[in-house]
This record gives C-alpha cells, structure tokens and sequence, in this order.
C-alpha cells in the first residue's frame, strides 16, 4: 500500500489527454442548455443500467440506509432516474446549515447538479450551507499507525457570475475534510478547529478568482490548544478560477499527523498541489468531507453589499484503496459513463 502512492501512473499523462476534446466539452455544455434531442439519446442509452441502480437506490432509501451494498468508488450525480427532484435535499447526505438543493440550472453531467446558498440576509444559517454524506454511507479512516489507507475525492464546482470581491474579504469553502472529536469524546467537549484541508474561491473579479488552500496539521498529543494559524502546513493560491464554467477538481490525499501524509490536487487535470508532510491532527477522531458553501458571515448586519453567494457541485466521487485513482473520481472521466446513484458502503 506504501508504494501505491508512488507506483500508480501520472493522471494527466493517461487520462486527461485521451478524452476527446468533443465529449468533455459535451459534458460541460449539458444541462446548461441542453438540447432536447441529446438528453433523450443520453437517457436512452444510460436506461438499463440507470433502472439497476434505481432499484438499489428506492431498496436502499427504504430501509434506513442500511442496506448492504458495498460500493468503492462512491458517487452522486444528484439525479434520480433522469428525474431530478429539484428543490430537494440529495439523498445520502445530511445537511449542515442549510441544505444545499438539487437544481437544473446548470449540471456537469447529466440535468442537475447540487447548488449551495449563502444568503447572509434571508437564510436561516447565515454562514453555512454544506452536505456530509451519512456517517454510514462514508467512513473515512485516519493513519492511526499502521493504516495507510489513501482517498480520492473528484467533483466538479461551478461559480456563477457575478461573483464580486467582498468589501470585507473573507474565506469562502467549497470543499473541506472536517476532523471529529477523539474516540470516545463528544462534540461540546472537542478542542476541535479550523479543517485539515480546506479549498476556497478568492474572487478577484466578478468574473474571476484564485484557487486558496489552505492545509492544517498538528503533530504534538492531543489536546494540542495553538491556534488555526499555527496549524498551517500549506496556505496558498493553487490555480485561478473563471466563473460560469465547471471546473473539475480531484483531490488525493491520506490522512496522517505525520511523515506518510500527503495532499495532490488537480483542477482540470492538472496538478495543483503536490504536498509531502503531514496532513490531520494527532489524537483526533476520524475525518469526514464535506462540500457546499461556508464562509464567515457572523451577522446579518455588517458594511458588505454582497449579501448572498451561490455555488454548484456535481459529478462528486469518494474512492479509497485499491479501488482510488484519478480515472476513478475524476469528473472529466466520468463524462463518458454514468455515475453512480446514491449507495451505501457499510452494513450496521
Ligand atoms: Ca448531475
């Protein structure tokens, strides 16, 4: 498992470039204003195996979640049988604020995507509206000594314009891994802290931004009491971002207060980020992703024009083990075939 890391072949050399042009163009362009005749031909096409996994999905819903199907990689599309139910949670996921709701505004890949509102005005959380899957759909494992377990993660983000800079600029998180309290501790009790890994948009326009990261650790015994700052391994701008288009992301990493850590990140197939060192926090629980919007709005009644941010995701993918790769997760792969429904991956 140690030399996965290093074994496995470049992404960018096998997947991306053997895409043609036309399909990951076509993924892009569908849902935003899809042509009629294409989404019949897609739903055509993807029937049968769209019918398996409806009645994985239906069987699964109905029992609580609970069902013992054992899925690597892990994937949403946030449809239901081409029926996307729009203005709804997604199933699978629990909501954290507020819920983020299925939209057939834009999508990545088939007619709708999840879309994320921050209004710091009208929303009921004024600061949060995020997605965790189920602790029972996914369970991450940190490096507790001897696991060397490494995640993928893929999705693709879309930034509507306008996306002005804000008077009083702060982050704004659309994906993070989340740390837990220590085994047998609860929440109201965790020393817990900013996220392990946190990726932002940093607009500098209203038409454009940077990619911040930001990447914590902390290799002392729990409970560790220094701050966010000082928990900084890694805090920088990885790429730039332009709105009203996708943007696929991948992220590799595993879980480690020490040396086996990492953290790579490619945003439309190109490596962003190549970190070595040390990844999560000694002493903490396992770690959980989530995905949304979570930015800083502490009041509703602060000096800042901008009172709402809006945010997509689509094409999300979890892979771990031998089952992870790029091809695996990656949104821009994952064009060319279906991806799957809401499964479970734990029996209990
Ligand atoms: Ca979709």
């Amino acid at each position: 498992m140690k030399n996965r890391f290093f074994s496995h072949q470049p992404p960018m050399s096998t997947t991306q470039p053997t895409l043609p042009s036309s399909s990951r163009e076509a993924g892009r362009n569908i849902g935003v204003n899809p042509p009629e005749t294409a989404l019949t031909k897609r739903g055509q096409t993807r029937l049968p195996r769209s019918l398996i996994m409806v009645s994985v999905v239906m069987s699964t819903a109905l029992s609580g979640w609970n069902s013992p199907v054992d899925a690597n990689p892990l994937g949403w599309d946030f449809e239901a049988d081409g029926q996307p139910e729009v203005g709804k949670p997604a199933p699978g996921f629990r909501c954290s604020g507020n819920c983020p709701v299925i939209s057939t505004e834009v999508a990545r890949d088939g007619r709708a995507s999840l879309k994320s509102v921050v209004d710091r005005i009208n929303s009921e959380t004024m600061y949060r509206t995020e997605v965790r899957p189920h602790a029972d759909v996914v369970d991450l494992d940190r490096n507790r000594g001897e696991a060397t377990t490494d995640y993928w993660f893929g999705f693709s983000l879309y930034v509507p314009s306008p996306y002005p800079v804000l008077k009083n600029p702060i982050y704004e998180i659309f994906f993070q891994i989340h740390s837990s309290p220590p085994d047998g501790m609860t929440a109201a009790e965790y020393e817990g802290g900013s996220p392990p890994l946190e990726m932002n948009v940093k607009p500098e326009s209203s038409e454009s931004g940077a990619i911040r990261v930001k990447l914590r650790a902390m290799e002392m015994p729990y409970p560790q009491m220094i701050d966010n700052n000082a928990r900084l391994v890694f805090n920088g701008d990885i790429a730039s971002y332009k709105t009203d288009r996708w943007i696929d992301f991948v992220v590799h990493t595993r879980f480690d207060y020490g040396s086996a850590g990492f953290t790579q990140i490619w945003v439309d197939g190109v490596l962003a980020l190549d970190y070595k060192g040390k990844t999560y926090y000694n002493g903490h629980g396992d770690p959980y992703p989530k995905f949304g919007i979570y930015n800083g709005w502490r009041t509703r009644d602060i000096d800042e024009p901008v009172t709402k941010r809006t945010l997509f995701h689509d094409g999300y993918r979890i892979a771990w083990g031998n089952a992870g790769s790029f091809a695996a997760v990656s949104p821009g792969t994952n064009s060319a075939r279906p991806i799957l429904a809401p499964v479970l991956r734990k029996v209990n």
